[in-house]
């Protein structure tokens, strides 16, 4: 592999935390009359947890003061850690387990570079707490995803400039983000076909074979 360094998205990427945030949504959309659905969830993925609110909202006749928008997240965010209290270890697939060990053993440095602000809680509930040599997420930056803030942070706690490191994503908003950056992004998942990733990947452990 040409990189030194790996940053890896956590939602959709370590681990399926994307159908829990899908879940906790609907339930306030639902409750507020406003239509939403698993194909409007993806236009949610990477993107900070105010912009999702706004962007459920567009399909709403009413306003909102900020406060009940304030509210609205709060009510979705308890939801959302009341699914992420049921993860454990368990919750960590084999292929992914499996090509995070292999990766590393060959000395490459792995880093977590996420929108959420319940990154520490999931790395915790899914046993991956103390695996990465850095993580920066939703609590040390001003600018989400597609801004590439969150990047720039993770390489530069690992020591790293943008060009050796790749980073592992799959929103669109992600793979944004990291080429605005100046790093080379794997898409995979609902971003696999995104013609400005560098690379596609089918599975996670493809990772092993670049
Ligand atoms: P929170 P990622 C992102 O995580 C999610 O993809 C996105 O759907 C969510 O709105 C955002 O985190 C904020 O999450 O409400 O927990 O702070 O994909 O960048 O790892
Ligand atoms: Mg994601």
């Amino acid at each position: 592999m040409k990189y030194q360094g790996i940053i890896f998205d956590l939602d959709g990427v370590i681990c399926s935390t994307d159908e829990y945030h899908y879940l906790a949504w609907k339930a306030l959309a639902d409750r507020l009359g406003i239509p939403f659905d698993r194909e409007r969830n993806n236009l949610l993925r990477g993107v900070s947890r105010m912009a999702s609110l706004e962007i459920i909202l567009e399909k709403s006749n009413k306003t909102y003061t900020e406060e009940e928008k304030a509210a609205f997240a709060e009510e979705k965010n308890t939801l959302y850690r009341q699914l992420l209290s049921r993860m454990s270890p368990a919750d960590l697939s084999d292929d992914v387990r499996s090509t995070l060990e292999e990766l590393r053993k060959t000395g490459l440095l792995l880093a977590i570079g996420s929108s959420s602000k319940n990154t520490p809680y999931i790395l915790q509930r899914i046993g991956l707490g103390n695996f990465f040599d850095a993580v920066a997420d939703g609590n040390c930056i001003t600018h989400s995803k597609p801004h590439p803030e969150v990047f720039l942070k993770a390489a530069d706690m690992i020591g790293l400039p943008p060009q050796t490191c790749l980073v592992v994503e799959d929103a669109h908003a992600g793979v944004e983000a990291a080429l605005a950056g100046g790093f080379d992004c794997a898409a995979m998942g609902d971003a696999r076909d995104d013609e400005r990733a560098t690379w596609h990947l089918q599975r996670f452990s493809d990772l092993l074979k670049l």
